[in-house]
């Protein structure tokens, strides 16, 4: 695997989708191929795109793709789907939705299904992202379907969220979970040739203002102007970013502009308000989550034979309450788990 590096950090495609194969297959050595990629890491703006089931990403995504190659940039997408146990159908709608891009040097498509566990998934997404950040890719877009936690854990490692609406899909927009808008930092309605698309603004708009944190804290007056504040690390006072509502229409590329600049805007805020923090923030709760997983993993390991299903039948008899449980099977392992 370590032969893939300097092929990849050259900006070969071939060593680029065999490294991401590797790691996504977990094949001996990834680790340490990626450990000498992460150094060549930090440099692209990572996008992250999500939204219920049939909104557009897919057609958003690629429609974005071509306005940043238009501009100059080079994209790469990558396409995670939590619901699909493998490589499928969907997918392959996605190639046909992405063929306008194919044979662009500047363009890398790939897609992951789970593998595993949803953390197996988030993981990966992990991975893949920084790969592709390492190959040199100006912006990386991950798409991701769905309204739940694997979204919210996969879109963690954006530094943009895109979180799409469209409007018929007799998805109420009173119905959207809170904390889905909650980690917008742009919101777009797609589909907007529709009718019905001023219904799902107007919707959003009022959660927004009712919901967003640059809408709960304290309006200052500030160069004539009312904005919310939030004290930042270097004692200053800057500016809550509240996010916009823009409409597209992935199909025609109408608002597509419009959309890239909101995310350009908001890379811009990120980078005055400080992107060190929100990077130090992203990896801290990487580092929490595998020495979470590692140490459980570890504890297990050193557990004797059935101690653990031997413990689960003593608490569902009512025998140990499962604290008492946690304090015995500690007691059990001892340090010798995480020495
Ligand atoms: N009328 C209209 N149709 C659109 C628009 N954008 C996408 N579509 C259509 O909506 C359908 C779903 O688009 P996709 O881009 O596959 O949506 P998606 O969110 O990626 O779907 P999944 O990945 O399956 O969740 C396709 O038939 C698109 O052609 C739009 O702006 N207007
Ligand atoms: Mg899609």
């Amino acid at each position: 695997m370590i032969d893939l590096v300097q092929p990849l950090l050259n900006g070969e495609r071939r060593a680029l989708a065999r490294m991401l194969t590797a790691l996504e297959n977990e094949r001996p050595g990834y680790e340490t191929a990626l450990a000498a990629l992460y150094p060549h890491t930090g440099r692209a703006w990572i996008v992250g795109i999500t939204g219920a089931p049939g909104t557009g990403k897919s057609s958003l995504v690629s429609a974005l793709a071509k306005a940043y190659r238009a501009r100059g940039q080079t994209v790469a997408i990558l396409a995670v789907d939590p619901t699909s146990p493998f490589t499928g159908g969907a997918i392959l709608g996605d190639r046909i939705r992405m063929r306008d891009l194919a044979g662009d040097a500047g363009v890398f498509i790939r897609s992951m299904a789970t593998r595993g566990s949803l953390g197996g998934l988030a993981r990966a997404t992990r991975d893949a992202i920084r790969v592709m950040d390492a190959a040199g890719f100006d912006r990386v877009l991950v798409e991701t379907v769905g309204a739940g936690q694997s979204e919210i854990d996969i879109v963690r490692a954006a530094y943009t969220t895109i979180v799409i609406e469209a409007p018929g899909l007799g998805d109420d927009v009173q119905a959207i979970k809170a904390g889905i808008l909650e980690i917008a930092d742009v919101l777009a309605v797609n589909k907007a040739d529709l009718s019905g698309a001023d219904n799902t603004v107007r919707g959003l708009r009022a959660m927004l203002e009712l919901g967003h944190p640059a809408s709960r804290t304290e309006l200052l007056q500030h160069h004539g102007q009312l904005m919310s504040v939030e004290p930042s690390a270097n004692g200053h006072n800057a500016p809550l970013w509240m996010p916009p509502i823009v409409r597209t229409v992935a199909t025609n590329g109408q608002g597509v502009d419009e959309l890239l600049d909101a995310i350009e805007q908001h890379r811009e805020h990120v980078l005055s308000a400080g992107l060190v923090e929100l990077e130090r923030a992203h990896i801290e709760i990487e580092i929490y989550e595998r020495l979470r997983e590692t140490l459980l993993l570890r504890f297990l390991q050193a557990l004797p034979g059935d101690t653990l299903a031997d413990m689960l039948r003593r608490v569902q008899a009512r025998e140990i309450d499962p604290r008492g449980a946690v304090s015995e099977l500690m007691g059990l392992v001892g340090n010798q788990a995480i020495g």
